[in-house]
């Protein structure tokens, strides 16, 4: 088989950009190690920058994001047993984020695909990139008890943080960046009514809580968890009493509460590696950076990979220049790495650390203290959270 583009992942990196690339006449195939629903089950991100939702809808995929994604003009900031809210809309000039859950992405761009007819290879086992630093690159992978093979003009490595394109980089080919954060996020998704009509990010001293959610009716709350953890340590009832004693009172008292359908627990760690092309091969998305969750910058640093990428290999294909892939990595590295500080600085200012002394407890306070009391500090986080420009 022959392709222009193949694509290893069928996560939001990989669907979007095989999406832009086949309305762009492109051809493309997505391949995959798992299946549809094993991707649909996994409960992400919930939060969207209006520059992802611009990609959505060239991508001809956000009629039901439009329909159900509710906009959010703010979000709360909880500690000292009160809230401080974030007027994103004020403070930057009428933007906006979208909550509306990675999962619902993902099947949205899923069925524009099929009706697109683009193939899509699920189950495909061992897949591989192969002589990407030539002319002719090709992916091999495994499927129905024989190896298959795809050649191609170009790799997008779109197979998030344990996949196999960064793994097939040469070590002294690329350099990595990490931080491991010394605790977890367990999430909980129930059909109840949110707390808050707008998100909620809360400091105490027992540690971070969100409070988000994926629709008026489908509540999403974390808490910060020791890495010890298990959840099946955690019942209901203990998750439900150790967020309310996270919580101001006003917001503890009104919390509902129902049995949860899912729960998990995420690691925090922050990566980057670098470069992100190498020859004929692209690593996108969590294939290349990971970032806390905190500021909600994962799902949507992807989509400015995408839309970096695409407009690359549109420009390759269209006007036969190699300026814009040239230029792919340079440009996605620059916006990775203001969202991988931004979500560390929340990250750093929002948890509570084991090795934190007094000393960083009064500068959380204070740094606290200042966001919420400086227009200038706030419209800073406020830029920041929506999204800066691609
Ligand atoms: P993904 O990991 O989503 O997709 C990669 C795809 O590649 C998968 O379908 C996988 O099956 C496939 N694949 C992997 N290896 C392969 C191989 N060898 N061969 C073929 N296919 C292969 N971001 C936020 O903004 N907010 C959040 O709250 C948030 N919570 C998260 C919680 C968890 C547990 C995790 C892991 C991430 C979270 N993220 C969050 C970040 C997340 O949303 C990612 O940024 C987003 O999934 C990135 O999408 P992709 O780059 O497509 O990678
Ligand atoms: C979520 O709803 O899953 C979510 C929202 C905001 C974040 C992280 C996760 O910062």
């Amino acid at each position: 088989m022959r392709t222009q583009i193949a694509i290893i992942g069928s996560g939001p990196s990989g669907l979007l950009l095989g999406q832009l690339l086949t309305e762009a006449g492109i051809d493309n195939v997505i391949l995959d190690r798992v299946g549809k629903d094993y991707i649909l089950g996994r409960v992400r991100a919930g939060v969207l920058e209006e520059g992802t939702v611009r990609l959505l809808d060239e991508a001809r995929s956000a009629a039901r994001l439009h329909a159900e994604g509710l906009p959010h003009n703010g979000f709360s900031l909880a500690f000292d047993g009160r809230d401080h809210r974030i007027d994103l809309y004020g403070l930057t000039a009428g933007k906006r984020v979208t909550v509306y859950g990675q999962t619902e992405v993902t099947r949205d761009l899923m069925e524009q695909r099929e009706a697109s007819g683009a193939l899509t290879i699920y189950d495909a086992a061992d897949v591989t990139p192969h002589d990407f630093d030539g002319r002719t690159p090709f992916v091999s992978y495994e499927k129905d008890g024989a190896t298959q093979r795809i050649d191609c003009d170009f790799i997008a490595g779109c197979d998030g943080f344990h996949g196999a394109s960064r793994k097939a980089v040469p070590e002294k080919a690329i350099r990595t960046f990490e931080k491991i954060y010394p605790f977890g996020w367990l999430g909980l998704l129930a059909d109840v009514a949110p707390v808050n009509h707008e998100l909620i990010y809360a400091n105490h001293p027992r540690g971070f809580a969100l409070c988000s959610m994926r629709s008026v009716t489908r509540s999403r709350y974390y808490i910060q968890c020791s890495l010890d953890q298990k959840v099946e340590d955690w019942s209901d009832d203990r998750f439900w009493d150790e967020l309310r004693r996270r919580l101001p009172a006003h917001h503890a008292e009104a919390l509902k509460t129902a049995s949860s359908f899912e729960k998990s627990i995420a690691p925090l760690r922050s990566f980057v590696a670098e470069p992100m092309r190498f020859g004929r091969l692209f690593l996108v998305g969590d294939a290349a950076h990971i970032v806390p969750p905190t500021g909600a910058k994962g799902l949507n640093l992807a989509a400015s990979d995408v839309h970096y990428l695409f407009e690359g290999l549109r420009e390759f294909y269209g006007d036969r220049s190699s300026v814009g892939i040239d230029a792919y990595s340079q440009k996605a590295l620059a916006r990775v790495w203001k969202a991988v500080r931004f979500s560390w600085w929340m990250t750093t200012m929002m948890h509570r650390f084991p090795d934190t002394g007094d000393f960083d407890q009064k500068i959380q306070e204070a740094e606290l203290d200042y966001l919420t009391h400086s227009r200038a500090a706030s419209t800073a986080l406020a830029e920041n959270y929506v999204g800066l420009p691609f």
